[in-house]
């Protein structure tokens, strides 16, 4: 049994269509109602409206990515009841469409972060790209956020002085913006917004946000037993701490102790070899053989990291990920499963005819279709050697 080789797609108004989605080899779909704001509840006929058009065009939808959690919830705030109770009506109402496996993140108030979207890599293809320097010029210059100086190397601080020296106010500007960017199509947040919410979670900590992540996954276990759902969480991205805001599903460790706290099989994780990968203390292939009896869903790509540990999203198969090793491994937990797992190749460069398109940053097409090309050339060449059904001894 194959892996679901899948595709990420915003929806309607995504500008690649689901006939790019076919053509590009994929059968799966991943997608989330992103028009509909964070916390309130998916209806039925909106679910039901999303699938009916990803099945008419003969792909299935086999993930929601993401259901986000809302930000009351992972503060554990007044109205967290309230938003638990509509996160546990949107699982009832995916699972009455058919919908059973579901991404979400406990990064506080930011998605992934970089600090680049258009970074050349030598073939004139653009990636995304984070870089400590520009995180800090942000961070001390544009955030002034207190205690940041604390938080950079003194190198790093020389040198984020100097970039805010030379940059020009649009660049300025374009830093800003990238850093405080959200998932297209939903809201960004603000400086303001995003300094209230450092001090939030300064208090929270990370035994803090530990303890709302538990308590959130024990108020929803019961509707996934009920209905089959299985939740999947991402690693933070990138995974460390940023901001001065706590992080706590960054490392083996973190995962471990994330389905080990509650140790229920709809506690589950979707691996993501890049957010992962970017970690020097992580190595993805420990890490999916420790967890990988609880990954559900899967974001393959691949990152170059530096001595100062900048990375930029390298080619799916080449970089600091053992991109073998991982698909090795997905493919022995695959064959022992019910259900295929599915996975999605993870953002991709934006080049050739990309590159004169307004996309969404990191999921262009042509990128993603070669990486889906050649992550898929991996799967097929792993799976024959394993069964030996090559006609070769
Ligand atoms: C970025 C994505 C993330 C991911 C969320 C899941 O490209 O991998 O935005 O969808 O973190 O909640």
């Amino acid at each position: 049994m194959p892996l679901i080789q899948s595709w990420r797609w915003y929806g309607p108004n995504d500008p690649v269509s689901l006939q790019d989605v076919k053509q590009a080899g994929a059968t799966g779909v991943v997608s989330a109602l992103h028009h509909i704001p964070h916390g309130a509840v998916w209806p039925v006929e909106e679910i039901q409206e999303r699938k009916n058009i990803i099945e008419a065009a003969g792909l299935q939808w086999v993930v929601v990515e993401s259901m986000p959690v809302h930000e009351a919830i992972k503060t554990r705030s007044a109205d967290c009841e309230k938003y638990l109770e509509n996160y546990r009506q949107t699982l009832r109402n995916l699972a009455a469409c058919g919908i059973s496996t579901v991404c979400y993140n406990f990064m506080p108030v930011l998605d992934w972060t970089r600090t680049n979207l258009a970074y050349e890599v030598w073939s004139g293809a653009k990636a995304l790209y984070f870089n400590w320097a520009d995180l800090a010029a942000f961070d001390l210059f544009i955030l002034k956020r207190e205690g940041a100086e604390n938080d950079y190397a003194p190198e790093v601080i020389a040198e984020a002085k100097q970039r805010f020296n030379a940059a020009s106010e649009e660049e300025l500007k374009q830093l800003h913006d990238i850093i405080l960017m959200g998932v297209p199509t939903e809201e960004s947040v603000t400086v303001e917004h995003l300094l209230q919410s450092i001090d939030i979670y300064k208090n929270i900590g990370f035994e803090g946000l530990r303890r709302n992540l538990a308590y959130f996954l024990e108020s929803i276990m019961d509707v996934c037993e009920e209905t089959g759902i299985r939740m999947t969480i991402h690693p933070d991205d990138p995974p460390f701490p940023i901001l001065g805001l706590p992080r706590i599903a960054s490392s083996k460790e973190d995962l471990l102790y994330i389905i080990n706290t509650v140790d229920h099989p709809a506690n589950g994780i979707c691996f993501c070899t890049g957010s992962l990968g970017a970690g020097p203390h992580n190595n993805p292939v420990d890490i999916i053989k420790a967890v990988g009896h609880r990954v559900y869903f899967a974001h393959l790509r691949n990152v170059l990291k530096d001595k100062q540990g900048n990375f930029y999203e390298s080619d799916h198969l080449a970089g600091d990920v053992d991109m073998y090793g991982v698909m090795k491994e997905l493919i022995a937990f695959n064959q022992q499963r019910e259900q295929p797992i599915p996975f999605r190749p993870d953002h991709g460069h934006q080049m050739l005819d990309d590159l004169h398109k307004v996309t969404n940053p990191g999921y262009s097409a042509i990128g993603r279709l070669r990486g889906l090309a050649e992550l898929r050339g991996l799967e097929m060449g792993i799976e024959k050697s394993i069964t030996k059904d090559d006609g070769h001894e």
